[in-house]
């Protein structure tokens, strides 16, 4: 594939050094580099993705409680192939109808299970985002608008409503982690039921389920020794937290569950590139 200018990936622009934080620009910036599409990133501004978006003729795919659209990132222009679409799952099918594989970000037959695998994973971080991520890379340009956005989104009065007492903060942590608890059964290829694979305690059945032999250990990807659209969701939100909680919540939840979700960022690191 030549590298060129003609396609185009918008991102959510964050201070310098400009890279990516937010979770769903992250999914497709981990899809193009897997696949080694030749792009080139846009970054803008939060207050200006509406203008975008409306100047691209890219429709809102999605909708705030009061019912007016909410314009998001990532969009992605192709102008040689006449690809215009402005929504992480649909980019990641178009990629691989694109540039047919190998590498596939879709295993065969796992388009269905791996939206409901994106919604559920998106619902999970989505809960505990607003209470911890609040070191966001914001664009200093653009930050007293942005915040303004939040503040308005949440019906807040101010950003000084924003933000979890000290110990709501501990409690949030706490049921984040069982959360990613369950979610770490997945990678343990067990059948992902019980919770002796990451919390001490539980009853003596459960405790006595031991991992088949040669998988005790959980494995950075979901199946297989290499990644699918699935890790990179997961990854992506992993990326989001790390770049935007304050550090010493990161190292809690990279060392959560044996130190699965640092091992994850980790193995995910190859495609990382910014372009
Ligand atoms: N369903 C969309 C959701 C995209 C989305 O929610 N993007 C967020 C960043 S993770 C965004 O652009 N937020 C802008 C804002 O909050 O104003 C997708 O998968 O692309």
């Amino acid at each position: 594939m030549s590298a060129d200018n003609s396609i185009i990936f918008y991102d959510i622009a964050s201070g310098p050094p400009l890279r990516t934080f937010a979770a769903n620009p992250w999914k497709t910036r981990f899809a193009l580099n897997f696949k080694g599409v030749p792009y080139k990133t846009e970054w803008y501004n939060m207050p200006d993705i509406t203008a975008l978006r409306e100047r691209l003729g890219v429709p809102a795919n999605r909708t705030l409680p009061d019912g007016t659209p909410y314009h998001t990132l990532p969009v992605y222009q192709d102008n040689t192939k006449g690809i215009l679409l402005g929504d992480s799952f649909e980019i990641a099918l178009r990629l691989d109808e694109a540039y047919p594989g190998p590498p596939s970000l879709f295993r065969p037959s796992t388009i269905g299970l791996t939206a409901a695998f994106n919604a559920h994973v998106d619902g999970l971080f989505t809960k505990f985002a607003s209470g911890l991520c609040v070191n966001m890379p914001l664009n200093p340009d653009a930050l007293e608008a942005s915040i303004a956005i939040f503040v308005k989104r949440a019906g807040l009065k101010s950003a000084d409503e924003m933000g979890l007492s000290s110990e709501e903060h501990e409690k949030t942590l706490v049921s984040f982690e069982a959360a990613l608890g369950e979610l770490a059964k997945a990678y343990r290829h067990t059948g992902g039921t019980t919770d002796y694979f990451w919390r001490s305690g539980g009853t003596h059945k459960a405790q006595s389920q031991r991992p088949p032999t040669g998988r005790e250990g959980a494995q950075p990807f979901l199946d297989g020794d290499s990644p699918a659209y699935s890790d990179f969701i997961v990854g992506a939100w992993l990326k989001m937290f790390e770049e935007s909680t304050k550090p010493e919540d990161w190292q809690r939840i990279k060392s959560w569950q044996g130190g699965l979700w640092g091992k994850v960022v980790e193995a995910l690191g190859p495609w990382t590139e910014i372009k």
